[in-house]
């Protein structure tokens, strides 16, 4: 086992740098191989720090060229510059100037960090520490500077120079070269520079600002892609416009700009100004990009978007700091997504993503809390934690204080750290000061790791018309913390009466309760509930109030009951989902024992009730039919799990649902189709979504006809969504037509990368143990790369965490093949491998067999010598 996995980072340890660096002039000659970055530092030594104090500046895998000092050229008796390191020895007293030549290879660059190519267009990623890989800085987030860059190249090559802020002069040089040089006139931390140059084309747009500016609005692609940007931009302008309307946020430049890359490690990453996306988060248009697309484009260009307030304008102190803009960046994505479409079906989603990825995560060996204590790769910590469980702490905060309250809290926020790198301490304290609440213990859900499960146990007692309900919260002990004190959980509630409306209820004793929120802020609570005059069904943790395993006592009539009646709309999807996981449960446990258990058919008629109700968005409606998902059974049945026996029993269900509802749905499936034009509204994205699932269930039925029924929507289809929705249901149920028709995808769209992304994913999906061979086939089809992050997603990172049959083979050739391709991916680009490896976070949950054959590949990629410091991290962590 490799031991040297780089030093342990403390947030204790926490000290301002000795130096400020007040400007930066970043010069950068761009050349394929050899590009020449010379950086003029404007330095001071902070107030407190010792004269002559040494100057160690960041750098990673640079090349040194020369150094000078107020513009005389530094002998090398006053310097130690080291690829990851530039020591300044005696630093002079007050202000001075520091220049540095440094080279890079961008071509060489397949890591994707610092200055990158991406199909000949040049590119950066500075995000959390990629700067100190283009020249040697102070590269963490509370150093804050003003930024002119210049960048020169060849005009023919590069014919769109970028960079942060506005531009402000441009020129022709000799020799076919030319430049133009940017100011950004708002200090910024290292991590948010970013620079683009090639031959790109753009649609452009304009905003007026709420104030009257107008603002000049870039999209640049690659030629010819042109067409699929207005999605993004038309994204762009709601996202600007409702920023100044729900948080008055206006944007502070005179020109906003994204620029659309095919190699990306992430989604998009918000730098000033010069917003830089996977083109996947760009480009749509109908024939190529489906509903979800849409959708993920909308919200992944209003988070970066937002990110100029929550982000840029306010940064943070340090990386432990990350959910300080993550966490309330999602928040607030999330809350654009529900006012501009639905906020039941974006609730429901979102707490199906945070129950998939970050709930496993709680559980397993990578479980951290959402502010870390300690790290040694800050890159492995862009998780569903930082993210969505950062999310549902912010929205925690709203929920207990109301649109106002939370109002005036951002407000302050706002106000108070306007240019400056904060702290989570100073956000809560926000919200404490302008609400006047003790928010103290609100620190918790940032310390803690762990999913806290609440039990609630509940009773009714007639003679005094009181409803009793009994309340504990339990945090399970996580990697480093052993012992957890009780957190504030908020919990939404309301009492069903017989008749299905809520009951009023005259006072509440043993609770902080405001309106239908209560306070659970004990280990144990008792609360009653006074002038309850029939027994209630209680209707706890609406709208999914706290991110929480909640365990009540509710049993299968409560279930149906709510299911039919509740008046939130989450609990009454989330009703369906508990009683649906209840049986998988079950179920995989018989047949483990080589027995069966029938489906309920009482669950299947209220299903049907749901998925007919004309008074539901059908969006709605396609969630409550959509089955808890294998790894959601996973998660709940959490130890000595048969992932081969919680598929048959999904399988199972499945059908029985279908071929008992197969005239329900083919009336559904006949009635919800539409020849109109496409549009990715929430109307007519909730209909498709509805036919899909109809579609799906009458083929898992074995319905008569129902395989001609999802060829001919496939062959007919107007749009990728109906398209890939028909092509989906033949590949996942493995129909004989499902080779022909994957076959006709792949004639349409060879070429389009995007497109053959999912082509490749779904066939790495398909339910069944020689998939792995299909998928070892597919890394040799064109299609496929194993430089592109994308692709390697789509095909590898779908069957890793997409295909439990296939990844969870009982002889362990799934675990074998993705600890092969870690080792493989692991040198050229470490992100990618580190997540890769991540697909084994739950493996101490699998029964005895499969968890030997896990432990023993983690070991050996745990044995590779040279290992990246960010694989070295994870496979530690997940043996440890
Ligand atoms: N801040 C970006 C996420 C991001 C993080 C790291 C990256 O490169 C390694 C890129 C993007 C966001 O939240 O969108
Ligand atoms: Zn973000």
């Amino acid at each position: 086992m490799k031991t040297e996995t780089g030093q342990t980072i403390r947030l204790d340890d926490y000290r301002p740098t000795d130096y400020a660096i007040e400007t930066v002039r970043l010069d950068l000659k761009l050349d394929p191989k050899r590009t020449q970055v010379t950086s003029t530092l404007s330095l001071a030594a902070r107030d407190g720090t010792r004269g002559g104090t040494p100057l160690t500046l960041d750098g990673d895998a640079l090349t040194f060229v020369f150094a000078e000092l107020d513009g005389k050229p530094l002998s090398p008796d006053d310097y130690v510059a080291t690829p990851d390191a530039f020591t300044l020895k005696r630093p002079p007293e007050g202000l001075f100037e520091l220049t540095i030549g440094t080279e890079t290879n961008p071509e060489g660059n397949s890591a994707l960090m610092g200055l990158f190519r991406s199909s000949g267009t040049y590119c950066t990623q500075c995000e959390p520490e990629g700067f100190r890989r283009i020249t040697y800085f102070l590269d963490r987030p509370d150093v804050l500077s003003v930024y002119t860059t210049r960048l020169e190249g060849p005009k023919d090559q590069v014919p769109v120079l970028l960079s942060n802020g506005n531009p402000i002069e441009e020129g022709e040089l000799a020799d076919g070269h030319h430049y133009a040089v940017w100011h950004d006139p708002y200090p910024k931390p290292s991590y948010l520079f970013a620079a683009v140059a090639g031959n790109l084309a753009h649609i452009s747009d304009t905003f007026v600002t709420a104030s009257g500016r107008t603002v000049d609005l870039r999209i640049y692609v690659e030629p010819g892609k042109e067409d699929r940007c207005h999605w993004a931009m038309d994204s762009l302008k709601r996202s600007m416009r409702w920023d100044e309307v729900r948080f008055g946020r206006e944007y502070d430049l005179d020109i906003f700009m994204i620029v659309a890359v095919s190699d990306f490690n992430m989604g998009a990453m918000e730098n000033k100004g010069l917003n830089v996306f996977n083109d996947k988060y760009i480009l749509a248009d109908p024939t190529t990009a489906t509903d979800t697309d849409y959708a993920g484009i909308e919200s992944v260009i209003a988070h970066e978007y937002f990110h100029n307030w929550t982000g840029d304008r306010i940064t943070c102190r340090d990386w432990f700091q990350l959910c300080l803009k993550e966490g309330l960046t999602v928040f607030r994505d999330q809350e654009f997504t529900s006012d501009e479409r639905s906020r039941p079906v974006k609730r429901i989603s979102d707490v199906r993503t945070l129950k998939a990825h970050q709930f496993p995560e709680d559980a397993g060996p990578l479980a951290h809390p959402v502010r870390p204590q300690s790290y040694r790769e800050i890159n492995n910590f862009y998780t569903a934690t930082v993210y969505e469980k950062g999310a549902e702490i912010v929205r925690m905060l709203a929920t207990r204080l109301g649109e106002d309250g939370f109002r005036a809290g951002m407000d302050l926020y706002f106000e108070r750290h306007d240019g400056e790198a904060a702290t989570i301490e100073d956000f809560l304290a926000c919200f404490a000061e302008a609400t006047d609440t003790d928010l103290d213990t609100m620190l918790l859900w940032y310390n803690q790791a762990g999913t806290p499960t609440v039990t609630a146990t509940s009773s009714w007692d007639a003679g005094s018309s009181t409803f009793t309900l009994k309340l504990t919260q339990n945090t399970p002990s996580t990697p480093g913390q052993s012992e957890k004190a009780p957190m504030p959980i908020p919990i939404r509630f309301g009492l069903v009466g017989p008749n299905g409306d809520d009951m009023e209820v005259e006072r509440i004793e043993g609770a902080e309760a405001a309106a239908d929120v209560l306070l659970l802020s004990e280990h144990e609570q008792t609360v009653v509930f006074h002038g309850i005059g029939a027994r209630p069904v209680p209707s706890l943790l609406r709208g999914f109030s706290a991110p929480v395993r909640l365990e009540a006592d509710t049993d299968t009539a409560d279930l149906l009951f709510l299911l039919a009646h509740d008046s939130d709309p989450f609990n009454r999807w989330n009703a369906a989902q508990t009683l649906a996981m209840d049986h998988l449960k079950r179920s995989t446990e018989a047949i483990r024992r080589g027995d069966t258990l029938a489906a309920d058919p009482e669950f299947i008629k209220a299903l049907e009730t749901v998925a007919t109700d004309t008074g539901l968005e059908p969006a709605y409606r396609a969630l409550a039919l959509q089955l808890p998902a294998e790894s959601d059974v996973f998660r709940e049945i959490a130890t000595d799990v048969d992932p081969a026996a919680v598929s048959k029993a999904r399988t199972t269900l499945k059908g029985e649902i279908g071929s008992a509802l197969a005239g329900t749905m083919r009336d559904l499936y006949d009635t919800l189709q539409d020849d109109g034009p496409y549009h990715p509204d929430p109307e007519s994205t909730g209909r498709r979504a509805l036919s899909a699932c109809a579609l799906d269930y009458l083929v898992a039925g074995g319905t008569d006809g129902a395989e001609e029924l999802a060829k001919t929507h496939f062959d007919t289809a107007r749009n990728m969504t109906d398209r890939l929705a028909a092509l989906s249901t033949l590949a996942m149920n493995r129909l004989p037509s499902a080779e022909p028709a994957l076959e006709d995808y792949a004639k349409m769209f060879e070429g389009d990368a995007l497109a053959m992304d999912k082509w490749l994913s779904m066939q790495a999906m398909i339910p069944q143990p020689d998939t792995l061979d299909r998928v070892r086939e597919l890394m040799d089809h064109p299609a496929f790369s194993i430089a592109n992050p994308n692709r390697v997603r789509a095909l590898i990172g779908a069957f890793a965490t997409g295909n439990a049959t296939g990844f969870h083979r009982a002889d362990g050739a799934g675990y074998h093949f993705i600890a092969n391709i870690v080792i493989e991916l692991d040198p050229k680009n470490p992100q990618v491998a580190a997540r890769l490896l991540a697909a084994f976070r739950s493996w101490r949950s699998l029964e005895e067999g499969r968890r030997t054959l896990a432990r023993q590949e983690l070991e050996r990629v745990a044995e590779r010598a040279d290992l990246s410091r960010d694989s070295s991290d994870i496979v530690s962590r997940m043996l440890g």
